[in-house]
């Protein structure tokens, strides 16, 4: 009886550290209006990307959303709600020209699918309407937020130790830094252009 009371203490015990081994993650993105986008590298984990495909709408002439981050490995669904033909392509992700592509021209109703196998940034335009443009970007990670008005983020359940972490807003320079994380933990980036 006594062995067993030692092993539910244990147990409990064993079961707090783990919970204790990860903490929110959160801060502030200065220099930049909201939809920052940050996310904090876990190499040691695999990114599960969620089976549901995302949505990236065509509507009233504008991409919907304007900015779309997914987990690295998900699809999207890129419909088309107008009553014109809408066409989608990005020259390439994050600069590399090897993974730009394509999707082609569309009517309404309609659709076109995409997965996205590599991390990085996809600037999204038309073909058929020149100021259209949306930005699609690819975490490798499922620990990742975007600012709100005020430019603050959390990500929760982050685990302890060093992270690589990188903030990313349209139109500025991408800035990755180490944060380390030990329970509640803060990070603030100020991006320039
Ligand atoms: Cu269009």
């Amino acid at each position: 009886m006594k062995l067993r009371y030692f092993y539910m203490v244990l147990f409990v015990i064993l079961v707090g550290t783990q919970l204790s081994l990860a903490g929110t993650l959160s801060g502030k993105v200065s220099g930049a209006a909201a939809g920052s986008v940050v996310w904090v590298d876990d190499p040691s984990a695999k990114v599960e990307a969620p089976a549901k495909p995302f949505i990236m709408d065509q509507k009233g002439l504008l991409f919907v959303p304007h900015l779309l981050v997914v987990p690295v490995g998900s699809t999207i669904e890129f419909l088309n709600s107008d009553n014109v033909q809408h066409n989608v392509f990005w020259i390439a992700i994050s600069g590399n020209k090897k993974l730009g592509h394509n999707l082609g021209t569309w009517p309404k109703g309609q659709k076109r699918t995409f997965k996205f196998d590599n991390p990085g940034v996809a600037p999204l335009l038309c073909n058929v309407h020149p100021e259209m443009s949306a930005y699609v970007v690819v975490v490798p990670t499922l620990h990742f937020a975007t600012t709100d008005a005020d430019g603050a983020y959390t990500i929760p359940d982050v685990p302890d130790g060093a992270h690589n972490m990188t903030a990313w807003h349209e139109g500025m320079k991408q800035q990755s830094k180490s944060v380390n994380v030990s329970g509640a933990s803060k990070a603030d980036f100020t991006l320039s252009k």
